[in-house]
């Protein structure tokens, strides 16, 4: 059986979910408590090299870390990633852009906000903001001549994106000035076997 070490809140993690959730595939959830400093625990270091969420562990124990790597393992052979070469590279292209311009930009803002830090770390928030806000134009620019990422259908690369871009409101973004991205987290949203961030508060990740 598959096994994913997850967080509660972490985005990266929730990208595994609901791909794991598309795909119909059964895993057993480890959820490790970042607050705790579960992740720098030794016996967490032997799987994830990097002491971060997620990890997915294959049947035969080999850990996979990075979400965009897991999620391109998990989706070889799937509708969600093509097999041509050339739109496969447009994917791995818009999983790049996302952990360079705008998962850091997104998700440390947010953390600061849900931990009360926004305040005294206001400086921080506004570089990262600065970042952010150019990464979601270009996605916006994207967005506003495509239904999709790549081609003409939902791959790993919308899903990819659409987690933390789904999250800025928390990390203090004002996302009322994106129509086309926010149009396409709908489109997102309604794929079968999409599932919330936190299962038991499906608007969660709407916000
Ligand atoms: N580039 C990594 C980022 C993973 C990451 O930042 N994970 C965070 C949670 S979302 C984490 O585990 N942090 C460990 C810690 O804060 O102790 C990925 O995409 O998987």
């Amino acid at each position: 059986m598959l096994r994913l070490y997850d967080s509660r809140l972490s985005g990266n993690s929730w990208k595994i979910r609901i791909l794991l959730s598309q795909l119909g595939l059964a895993y057993d959830r480890v959820t490790l408590d970042l607050q705790k400093g579960e992740t720098r625990e030794s016996a967490f270091r032997q799987i994830s090299r990097f002491s971060r969420v997620p990890v997915l562990v294959l049947d035969d124990g080999r850990p996979i870390v990075e979400s965009g790597a897991i999620l391109l393992h998990l989706a070889q052979g799937t509708p969600y990633l093509p097999d041509d070469p050339y739109p496969r590279a447009e994917v791995t292209g818009w999983l790049f852009f996302e952990q360079a311009d705008l998962q850091k930009a997104i998700a440390v803002p947010r953390v600061l906000h849900l931990h009360g830090l926004a305040h005294e770390r206001q400086q921080d928030i506004e570089r990262l903001q600065a970042e952010g806000y150019a990464g979601l134009e270009k996605l916006e620019q994207w967005l506003l001549g495509h239904a999709w990422l790549v081609g003409d259908h939902y791959t790993v690369a919308d899903l990819a994106l659409s987690a933390y871009v789904s999250l800025a409101g928390q990390g203090g973004y004002d996302m009322a000035r994106f129509a086309g991205i926010r149009e396409w987290l709908v489109r997102v949203h309604g794929q079968r076997g999409w599932v919330p961030l936190i299962p038991e508060d499906g608007q969660a990740a709407r916000r």
